[in-house]
């Protein structure tokens, strides 16, 4: 019977009046439930034995009338005394061998886990699920031992996942700390990253929750949208590309067709390009989105953002201008067009220059789920750093030689191709996102699929703020053609730089200066010849 319980949605409750105020707890209960929680955790740090048991009886019998078990924390008597479905030990609570004894092999067992040592430990004692934590920094709980992330709890799953013992790859989990509704499916999407994609990966069997639904306003209606968002597919991940559709995207021939029909999409549906991006390429940009037919809108203003997530475009977040205040409108856009479904690109500027930037990346990385990270070399390695993926340690050893980013500038790339795409594939099926690193050849993937991309002209890094600029175009031919992103991010790259070296020919330029109006009016210039079909021969330039 225990191991058909449901950890979808496990709430944990909370006596402090910070949460609860002066609500009643099984009144606030009983509404959570009618919600949808589907595990109860009664945890209270301060009430007297007698009070817990009352307390915890009236629970009881609530979580009785919707067929859902109570766990008491920490206090295996209360839980014998009440008579409920188990207990949640910490790891300062009596240990999961002993609370056996008292309990019998019927009752539920949980055990707090922050490490593979921790996970390794429980298992082996008999738990039945984990609670892996803590995955975000939360005031309900001041004193939790370590912050892991979304990359702390993948590292157990997958230790758990690979250990060979039965019981530890049957385990069930969930996580806690700080999930909420902008960030639960985000967090369990990640959470099914497959390490090894021809396997399928152990994921979390579910969220557990204290704020997010005690301390709503509404607590049932609050229980009723985590469940809901926890048992739907997520807005931001859009219908995955039929193998009929890429069955050939090896293919050059159909990569330029596919091409020159998004950037007819795009020009069809002059799509919203929302930047929130530095003060050196706002004009720039803007140019560029307009040339390639985006309707552009430089606003770093957050509060702006729900009302123009509904504008059926992309965001892109340029993290060139990365001060405390920036960093909090980017929250509340990179949230409101999560939650509206709509692209979001993240261009981690200079993420390897500073301390700061270094923690804004880790803050944006938290924040939501982009659809294209893209950055250069340095800037990519900044995310797979701080998505803390190992880079092998020959090429770590390379990466220490290397000389610490002092501007925003690309800089010579130091990895070899092959290195270079291992590393792309490696993040993009972390992140289960698309990764761009741009050089002289950008390499582009979403952990399945990777091209190598040697368009483009060197005057492109000559002057500012032109991959700021493609991250704007990327935005526009994901806004135009959100089902496949990988697809159109490659599409967005290969009219960028094919324009690039037209404008490149050009008699006009001189130098990198007189190369920018150039590459603006070729811009303009190839989207009106794939409008007019006038492009179908130009295949051979890929
Ligand atoms: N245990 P909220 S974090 C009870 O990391 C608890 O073990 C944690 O609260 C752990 O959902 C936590 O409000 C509190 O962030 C989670
Ligand atoms: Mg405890």
């Amino acid at each position: 019977m225990k191991g058909q319980v449901d950890y979808t949605l496990y709430l944990v409750t909370d006596s402090t009046d910070a949460i609860l105020g002066s609500r009643n707890l099984v009144e606030v209960v009983e509404q959570a439930l009618l919600g949808g929680v589907t595990v109860l955790q009664y945890r209270d740090k301060t009430s007297d034995t007698g009070a817990l048991i009352s307390t915890a009886k009236a629970l009881h019998g609530t979580c009785k009338k919707h067929n859902v078990p109570l766990l008491i924390n920490d206090r295996v008597d209360v839980a014998l005394a009440v008579g409920c479905e188990g207990v949640h030990l910490g790891q300062d609570d009596m240990n999961v061998v002993e609370a056996r004894k008292l309990l019998g092999d019927d009752k539920i067992i949980g055990a707090t886990v922050s490490s593979m040592e921790e996970a390794r430990i429980a298992v082996e004692r008999g738990a039945d699920y984990l609670g892996i934590g803590t995955l975000y920094a939360t005031s309900t709980k001041k004193n939790t031992k370590d912050i892991i992330g979304v990359n702390g709890i993948r590292r157990i799953l997958r230790y758990l996942d690979t250990s060979g013992d039965e019981a530890a790859r049957k385990i069930k989990t969930v996580c806690i700390g700080g999930v909420n509704a902008l960030n639960a499916q985000r967090v369990t999407y990640q959470l099914h990253a497959p390490s090894d994609p021809s396997s399928p990966p152990k994921s979390i069997d579910g969220v557990a929750v204290v704020s997010a639904i005690i301390g709503a306003k509404d607590v049932e209606q609050a229980a009723a949208n985590l469940k809901t968002l926890l048992c739907t597919r997520p807005t931001f991940i859009h219908a995955s590309p039929s193998t009929n559709s890429n069955a050939d995207w090896t293919s050059l021939a159909h990569l330029h067709t596919t091409s020159l029909a998004l950037t007819k999409a795009v020009h069809a549906a002059s799509p919203l390009s929302h930047n929130m991006t530095n003060l050196v390429v706002q004009n720039f940009a803007a140019s560029v989105a307009l040339a390639i037919g985006a309707s552009p809108i430089m606003s770093n203003n957050g509060a702006e953002a729900p009302d123009l997530a509904r504008l059926d475009g992309a965001l892109v977040v340029n993290m060139g201008t990365a001060t405390p205040d920036a960093l909090k409108n980017h929250a509340l856009a990179i949230a409101a067009y999560n939650a509206a479904g709509r692209p979001v690109v993240l261009d981690p500027v200079g993420a390897g220059a500073t301390a700061a930037r270094k923690d804004a990346l880790s803050f944006l990385l938290a924040s939501g789920y982009f659809s294209v990270i893209k950055g250069n070399e340095r800037e990519i390695l900044a995310v797979a750093q701080a998505s803390g993926f190992a880079v092998a340690s020959e090429q770590r050893a390379q990466q220490q030689q290397q000389q610490q980013q002092r501007g925003v500038d690309s800089g010579p790339p130091s990895y070899s191709l092959p290195q270079r795409a291992y590393i792309v594939q490696r993040l993009a099926l972390r992140e289960r996102t698309v990764v761009l690193m741009t050089g002289a050849t950008d390499v582009l993937s979403d952990g399945r699929r990777t091209y190598a991309i040697s368009n483009g002209h060197v005057y492109l890094g000559m002057v500012t703020g032109s991959g700021c600029t493609l991250g704007t175009a990327i935005s526009a031919y994901l806004a135009a053609a959100p089902q496949d992103p990988f697809i159109a991010a490659a599409a967005a790259v290969l009219h960028f730089e094919i324009a690039a070296e037209d404008a490149g020919r050009s008699e006009a330029v001189r130098g990198p200066g007189t190369f920018m109006p150039c590459f603006v009016d070729a811009l303009y210039a190839r989207r009106k010849a794939a409008v007019d079909g006038g492009l179908e021969e130009d295949g051979q330039r890929l």
